[in-house]
Parts: C-alpha cells; sequence; structure tokens
C-alpha cells in the first residue's frame, strides 16, 4: 500500500521512516525546499537518536522518497504545526493548507489522518469542509480521522511503538482502518473513539502537564522564599501513591505543552481558568529566574556581571530550541543590560548574536553559570577546570540536575531554583 506523508518535521519524518521501513510505500512531502533536498541526500534536518539509520535503511530499500509536492496514495498522514498566534488564538493555516494540498491527489477508498495537535471540532469544522470540495462522501468514499501523535521527543521510536494511540474516525470504518494501518508497528494499545474526543484527549494530555508543572512552579517560588528545598519536599510528597507532582525549572517550553491548552481557553475562555493562570505562571519563569540571578548577584556584592547561559534547547538532550525559555531568559538579560554568552553543546550552528560552540570561551571572565537545560554533558562538566576560567564561581541550577557536593568542594557557590 502507498502512503504520503505531509509535513516531516519531528512526527512526520520518524512516521513516516516507520512505515517505510514496514513494508509501505512511503512519499514524504515538506514545504521546505533545503530539508527535502537534504533528505533525499540522506541528511536530517532534526536531531533524534536512531533517526538516521532508519532513515538510510528505508531510502536504500527504495520504499520512501521525498518530495515538495504529494502524490497519489492509498493513505495521507498530516503531520503540519499547528502553532499559536502572537494573540495566543490558534493558528491552523498549516493544517488548512496541508488539507488543501492534498485534494488533487484523493480519490475513492482513500484514508487521510490528522496527526497534529489541534483543538476541538478542527477535524469538523476545518478538515471536512476542505475535503469535501473531492465530491467524495465523506465516510464511505473518503475516510478520515484523528489520530494525536504522543512521542516525546528523544524517546521518540521507543514510543511511537509502544505508546497506547487513540483514534478517532469520522465513523466507525474510518476508526478500523485507521486502528489496522498503525497496528503495523503499535504495540500499544490502539483505543477508538470519535474524532473531537480524540482532539480534546490530546489538548488535555499537555494541559494536565502544563497546569501540574504551574504548581510545581508556584511550589518553588514559594519555597525560595521560606528556605525550603522544593525538589526534595516534591520527592517525598510522590511517594503518596496518588500523589505525582511535576518539576519546577526555568518555564516551559516547546511547541506542544506551551501551546496546547490556549487551545481550551480558546474555546471556552470564562471557563477554561486554572487552564489560563497555569499558562501565566509557567510563562513568569524566565523573568523570575533573571530576577533571582540578580539577586545572587546583589548577595554576593558583584558589579557589572557575566553570565554564562547553559542551555539553549527547551529540555534536556535534544537540539530544539523552539520556544525555549532560555531565549525568554535572554531577552530579560539583554534588557536589563547585564553581559552574556551562551553554550549548548547540542545546538550545533550559532542562532543568537551571543551564543559560542567553545566551552571555555563561554565560560571565560564568568561569574555566574546558569543551567537552563538538563543536557547530560552539563552533569558531567569538570568543576575544578571551569573555575579557573571565571572570574567569580558561582553556579545558578534551575534544573536541579547538577551535583551541588562535587560543584561546592571545588569552590563554588552554588543556588537551585526552589531552595
Ligand atoms: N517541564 C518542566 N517540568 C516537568 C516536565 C517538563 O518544567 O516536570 C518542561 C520541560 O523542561 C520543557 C517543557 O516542560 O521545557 C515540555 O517538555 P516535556 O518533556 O514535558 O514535553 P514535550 O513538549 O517534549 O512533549 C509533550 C509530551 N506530552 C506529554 O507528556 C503529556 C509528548 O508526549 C507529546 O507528544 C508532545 O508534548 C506533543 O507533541 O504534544
Amino acid at each position: 500500500k502507498s502512503l504520503t506523508v505531509v509535513g516531516l518535521g519531528y512526527i512526520g519524518l520518524p512516521t513516516a521512516v516507520m512505515f517505510a521501513n514496514h513494508g509501505y510505500q512511503v512519499h514524504g512531502v515538506d514545504i521546505n525546499e533545503l530539508a527535502i533536498e537534504k533528505l533525499k541526500q540522506k541528511q536530517l534536518h532534526i536531531e533524534e537518536p536512531g533517526l538516521q539509520e532508519k532513515l538510510a535503511e528505508a531510502i536504500d530499500s527504495g520504499s520512501l522518497t521525498f518530495d515538495t509536492v504529494p502524490k497519489e496514495a492509498d493513505i495521507f498522514i498530516l503531520a503540519v504545526p499547528s502553532p499559536i498566534n502572537k494573540d495566543k488564538t490558534p493558528n491552523l493555516t498549516y493544517v488548512e493548507s496541508a488539507t488543501q494540498s492534498i485534494v488533487p491527489y484523493l480519490k475513492k477508498g482513500d484514508l487521510v489522518i490528522l496527526e497534529s495537535t489541534v483543538p476541538p471540532k478542527t477535524v469538523e469544522n476545518v478538515i471536512l469542509p476542505v475535503l469535501k470540495e473531492t465530491e467524495l462522501e465523506m465516510g464511505t468514499d473518503l475516510f478520515v480521522s484523528h489520530s494525536p501523535e504522543r512521542v516525546i521527543p528523544g524517546k521518540l521510536f521507543e514510543e511511537l511503538v509502544n505508546n497506547d494511540r487513540i483514534v478517532g474516525g469520522i465513523n466507525e470504518e474510518s476508526s478500523q482502518r485507521t486502528v489496522e494501518l498503525y497496528r503495523t508497528f503499535v504495540k500499544g494499545t490502539i483505543h477508538v473513539t470519535d474524532a473531537t474526543t480524540a482532539e480534546m484527549v490530546k489538548v488535555i494530555e499537555n494541559t494536565y502537564r502544563d497546569v501540574n508543572i504551574a504548581f510545581a512552579n508556584e511550589l518553588a517560588k514559594i519555597s525560595d522564599g521560606m528556605g525550603i528545598n522544593v525538589w526534595e519536599a516534591i520527592d517525598l510528597a510522590n511517594y503518596h501513591p496518588r500523589v505525582n507532582i511535576h518539576k519546577p525549572g526555568p518555564g516551559v517550553g516547546g511547541h506542544c505543552i506551551a501551546v496546547d491548552p490556549w487551545f481550551l481557553f480558546d474555546s471556552s475562555p470564562e471557563l477554561a481558568k486554572i487552564i489560563q493562570l497555569a499558562r501565566h505562571t509557567n510563562d513568569s519563569m524566565p523573568k523570575y529566574t533573571v530576577e533571582s540571578v540578580e539577586s545572587i548577584f546583589k548577595n554576593n556584592e558583584i558589579t557589572n556581571p557575566k553570565v554564562t547561559v547553559l542551555g539553549l534547547a527547551f529540555k534536556g538532550n535534544i537540539d530544539d530550541m523552539r520556544e525555549s525559555p532560555s531565549l525568554d531568559i535572554i531577552h530579560h538579560l539583554e534588557e536589563k543590560g547585564i553581559e552574556y554568552v551562551a553554550y549548548d553543546p547540542h545546538i550545533k550552528e550559532n542562532q543568537l548574536k551571543r551564543q559560542t560552540q567553545d566551552l571555555h570561551e563561554a565560560v571565560k571572565g564568568s561569574d555566574l553559570l546558569l543551567i537552563l537545560t538538563d543536557h547530560d554533558y552539563f552533569k558531567q562538566l569538570d568543576a575544578n577546570e571551569l573555575k579557573d576560567l571565571m572570574r567569580c564561581s558561582i553556579i545558578y541550577d534551575t534544573k536541579h540536575c547538577i551535583d551541588t557536593n562535587s560543584w561546592e568542594q571545588a569552590g563554588f557557590s552554588t543556588y537551585t531554583l526552589g531552595s
């Protein structure tokens, strides 16, 4: 069977590769010409463990092709971004244009699956009206469903196979055909529901996480003021069989957790109160982090300080800095006129004004190491070596990821968010 995947980002590309390596003839489509050119030459435009080998395997076997335009297939998967606008309203232009782009290639009996996360009722109000242009009968000639991706970057292939999956068809047959497709490689349970419920399920999963992290961040602020170690308190509370508090941090990044709650808010602004407050709490963390840095400098009587920003990716061991709290933190540092240099071993090209690929250059003459991402690389830094390069030796860990004792032994003053 043939399959066309529209959108070759963090979800679309691994999905295309998986189907290509499991018996499907797959055609991958993206509007990014540069990405397509690279992919044709087996080069990746994103970082994900295992992807490189699986991509090469699929291309070598002839079961995966790439282009900037779709082509006819039995199944179409849409995996394009669904971001929010500046005013926090959903931006469904990519979802809409991706759907539009496949219309000329659809034929009787085809199946269309939307994997992008979308506000509840998008299939009904946005996708179906576009697909109706084919004049095919929805649910009998053309089968449509929503099966939201739920994988986490960094562990993508493991989760693609082992996670449970939600399938919500516009009717029974659409769901059944979609279940059959994912059965190809999904080992988790596939749960069937309707399209709108599937949309809701995905959005509430990420909103649950956002609200929970906001709670943790609020606890961190409270603990900071009281000299309590929030990390220890949360760990101990989580021994309770019905408690699962997430971790505080410098903010919530990525294009999912910081975005999807706004989809719910947009649906019911008067009702989504906790959801809105949680978003604001998490969005307050970058500013809070910089204010904490300022007070560390004040307490240590450091003037004209220089900060080393360690970590630009929105979370550990990945190369993705979209919506990263680090960017907001840098913005606040600049606004306050605090000098900084940023370093991230996973972000291979300099994308910021004051970014370097050289750790020593980033640390040279610095007063404070500001850990914003829990990359494994940062957990193994050599405190003694870095101390010699610095002016003052302070480390502020917003992720609670370093071994404070060894840094203190090396002569560092250590600070942790929420303690
Ligand atoms: N974060 C915290 N504290 C925590 C957990 C995360 O501050 O306790 C921060 C992270 O540092 C990061 C952000 O939240 O900045 C988001 O990271 P994440 O690892 O929680 O999630 P994502 O955005 O990489 O992936 C999420 C996942 N959703 C859930 O776990 C419910 C993933 O399964 C989804 O597929 C993905 O969103 C998506 O695409 O929707």
